[in-house]
């Protein structure tokens, strides 16, 4: 069983992650996603969780409190590996999904606003991932991908089948995928897909996937 908790300010977001082909792992006790609201820890007599940044300049700073107690009562004994999700950092690629897997207990930090205070990140937290060089307005959609790439690989949220042949698992992007019409708006599904001859569909496909790679990311090519 693999648990996965989020700390939010907006919990609201995640009831979508809840339904879904990972409501029914959930239900069938092979993963448990856990959602906790930061703002239920909060010492401040107005529930703030944010304030101006030291120094000056914009917007708002998610304060150290909060998240620390949040983090502390979801995970006391530190047995949970501590990620923040923010543009600074590291990108997350499909390397680190097999590396997570080897944790029971996920934790996962979203920031908003302008930041969070760097004494939180500092005391709590043990890496700090990226989806990519864009900013959001908070770390819930990052989670949310996170969340999703490493449930992919709980006992029995997919088929073995599903996880076999897919991108990243040879360096190569997937090949193009056909069903049924044979042709739609004057486009024929090529025939060698339909020939029957395994040899020279896995030859084609492999060839397609080359192709696909070198046009798009050839980076992962050398
Ligand atoms: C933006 C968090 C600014 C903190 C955000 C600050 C993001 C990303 C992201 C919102 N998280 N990958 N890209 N978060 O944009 O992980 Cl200071």
């Amino acid at each position: 069983m693999m648990k996965i908790t989020i700390l939010t300010l907006f919990p609201e977001m995640f009831t979508a992650l809840q339904a879904s082909i990972l409501g029914r792992a959930q239900k069938e006790g092979k993963l448990q996603i856990e959602v906790v609201n930061i703002r239920d820890y909060t010492e401040d007599k107005h529930l703030k969780c944010d304030d101006y940044p030291f120094g000056g300049g914009a917007g708002m700073v998610m304060m150290a409190q909060p998240i620390g107690s949040a983090i502390e009562a979801a995970d006391p004994e530190h047995k949970a590996r501590r990620i923040y999700l923010s543009p600074k950092g590291e990108v997350f690629r499909q390397q680190k999904v097999y590396e997570l897997l080897e944790y029971e207990h996920l934790m996962l930090l979203c920031g908003h606003y302008e930041g969070v205070d760097q004494r939180a990140i500092d005391l709590f937290i043990d890496e700090e991932l990226s989806i990519g060089d864009y900013v959001l307005t908070g770390g819930e959609l990052p989670a949310m991908v996170v969340a999703d790439c490493v449930s992919r690989y709980v006992d029995g949220v997919l088929s073995p089948e599903s996880l076999v042949q897919e991108s990243f698992s040879e360096n190569l992007l997937e090949y193009p995928q056909y069903t049924r019409p044979v042709e739609y708006r004057g486009l024929r599904v090529p025939d060698v897909l339909r020939s029957g001859n395994h040899a020279e569909i896995d030859k084609w496909r492999r060839e397609q996937a080359i192709e696909t790679t070198k046009k798009h990311r050839p980076d992962l090519l050398s």
